[in-house]
């Protein structure tokens, strides 16, 4: 193999032969299981950004960045990489996330999670307040530690751990010029042993982000991601005998891309990795990666979380699915053994227990008395205040949702609401930011009520596009279907058992295109969330709350049921 200049002599030299040695005997697959595996993805669908994975026995956890949602950083457990059981969040309580200050797409962004010893480590930032910080915990699920801030110099995102077995441990991460900085740091305490330095500045990507850094077969390896999160998005490594460096490139970088690949390939702009290796010895990759709609251009669902196999080759480079791209379908050897479990799609919220499931989330620090499970059983109540869902930081506003996982399906929800005052409206909303939503909402008209449906498009345009009058004050059937380039409005009364004789169908209302709640024109770096909001003007004394019972997404392209051994 080519050996760089700068390290073909003298120890440098002998020191990385005996790594990549290592590396490749690290990567010679032991005897395994010859039968092929089938599994798709994404393997969380939905607005599942920036992953990172760790293993720790038969067990994988798996987190995303969540921005400007609480709680913050989801996580996920999985024995198979493919099926992933929500644990929750990491970050649940106001004092590990202070969000008053994000706007769109600030606060959380990407996390790491390693494992040493008996703890958890989750490291992440807060852009919109404190920086770097890291958590602690003994079990996955919780209870995480208080925020151990880290003071970087020069700020940077990204941060990574990583613990080498003579005890040290490094901090990777961007600073304040492009390239990836790296430290010493005590973990017990979030000092920095070191001054940050650049150790790597990538290929020449823009935006060097994302680093990891692993050892492998003895030698250290630094793998980023560059090019923006965008169609250009990259995976690079390099790799070095100390994690100082100086680093040798691969000379296959990028080694996971699709920005080459045509746009009528259903996954772009893959990069943001991670790898893990099973205990097997087999290692894998995950990644975020998009899917665009409507021919080429848009994506709305956000960034989502793909995962492919990777070996090492002869020289002890990783090699991603084979250089092949990635598809929806893959066929592998070697996947761990499936245990189907829960996945994170739970088909159904009946609002029955004393919380809200694991999945759903509030648009920044919420006001906790807007919600109740308990108020009235089998119900979730929200109390509207006065906060828009237009409003860009502070105060949150009485919404709680979930990423939108289905290309196709429908969502439906049961609303109880007779709202007693003009601008008092509840009910379903996809919502993308504070200036791209779209509701379809109950709401006094004159002395009744109606359905209507509004499109929040732009800083300046926000209209209601279609209404019918809902007569009476008895619960109602909203229902939105989801297709990859449009959502259909519709409602219906809830049939009352005793007396009707036929279920009502759900009468249509008006259809809204989902290019328009896409990051190609929203930006940020979100996904589109499905959820339930209540909203009242600001003069209105005693607001009237609105009930929801039995939230019901219908997955028409159901993400996991297929996977499984073919013969
Ligand atoms: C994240 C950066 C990135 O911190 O996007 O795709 C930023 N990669 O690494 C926000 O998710």
């Amino acid at each position: 193999m080519a050996i760089p200049n700068r390290v073909r002599s003298g120890v440098a030299a002998a020191l990385l032969a005996l790594a990549i040695a290592g590396a490749a005997s690290a990567a010679d697959p032991p005897p395994r299981d010859e039968r092929i595996t089938l599994y798709r993805n994404p393997v969380l669908r939905g607005f599942h950004p920036d992953p990172s994975v760790v293993r720790v026995g038969s067990w994988f956890y798996l987190v995303n960045s969540s921005f400007e949602f609480f709680p913050g950083v989801p996580i996920y457990q999985s024995r198979d990489l493919v099926h992933w059981e929500s644990l929750g969040h990491v970050l649940t309580r106001d004092s590990q996330l202070p969000l008053g200050g994000a706007g769109p797409s600030g606060g959380i962004f990407a996390p790491t999670i390693r494992h040493h010893g008996d703890t958890f480590y989750m490291i992440t930032t807060n852009v919109s307040h404190g920086g770097s910080f890291f958590v602690t915990a003994r079990n996955a699920e919780g209870p995480w530690s208080e925020p151990v801030w880290l003071h970087v110099p020069g700020g940077g995102i990204d941060p990574s751990l990583f613990f080498d077995d003579d005890g040290k441990v490094y901090l990777t991460s961007t600073g304040s010029a492009p390239g990836i900085y790296a430290s010493q740091i005590d973990v017990k305490t979030g000092k920095l042993l070191t001054q940050p330095r650049i150790v790597w500045q990538g290929t020449g990507g823009r935006y060097p982000e994302g680093p990891h850094l692993y050892k492998v077969g003895g030698a250290y390896y630094l793998m980023i991601s560059e090019g923006g999160t965008e169609y250009g998005h990259m995976v690079t490594i390099a790799r070095a005998r100390s994690p100082w460096g100086p680093f040798e490139v691969c000379p296959r970088n990028p080694i996971l891309t699709h920005r080459n690949t045509p746009l009528s390939q259903p996954i772009q702009a893959t990069g943001h990795a991670d790898l893990v290796q099973d205990g097997e010895g087999n290692w894998w990759m995950v990644f975020l990666g998009i899917r665009p709609q409507g021919g080429y251009y848009w994506h709305h669902l956000g960034r989502e979380t793909f995962l492919a196999p990777v070996r090492w080759d002869a020289d002890g480079w990783p090699v991603v699915n084979e250089g092949k791209p990635i598809a929806l379908e893959m066929h592998v050897r070697g996947l761990p053994e499936s245990e189907r479990g829960d996945d994170s799609f739970r088909p159904k919220e009946e609002f029955g227990g004393p919380a809200l499931g694991p999945a759903w989330t509030f648009l920044r620090n919420p006001v906790r008395a807007s919600y109740s499970t308990t108020e009235r059983p089998g119900w979730l109540t929200l109390h509207p205040t006065a906060v828009p869902l237009d409003q860009e930081k502070g105060t949150s506003p009485t919404f709680v949702g979930r990423p939108q996982a289905m290309l196709r399906g429908y969502y439906e929800v049961t609303i109880d609401f007779a709202p007693g005052r003009a601008g008092e409206e509840a009910g379903l909303a996809l919502y993308r930011s504070p200036h791209a939503h779209y509701e379809l909402g109950v709401r006094r008209a004159g002395a009744g009520r109606e359905v209507f449906v509004r499109q929040t498009v732009g800083r300046d345009l926000s209209t209601v596009t279609t209404s019918a009058p809902a007569p009476g004050s008895a619960p109602l059937r909203l229902v939105i279907e989801v297709q990859p380039t449009g959502y259909s409005f519709s409602w219906a009364p809830v049939p009352d058992l005793a007396h009707d004789k036929k279920v009502p169908r759900a009468a249509p209302l008006g259809t809204a295109e989902t290019r328009l709640l896409a990051t190609e024109v929203t930006g940020g770096f979100i996904g589109t969330m499905v959820g339930l909001y209540a909203h009242a003007p600001a003069d209105d004394g005693s607001p009237t709350p609105a009930a929801f019972s039995s939230f019901f997404p219908t997955d028409e392209d159901p993400p996991v049921t297929d996977s499984g051994r073919i013969p």
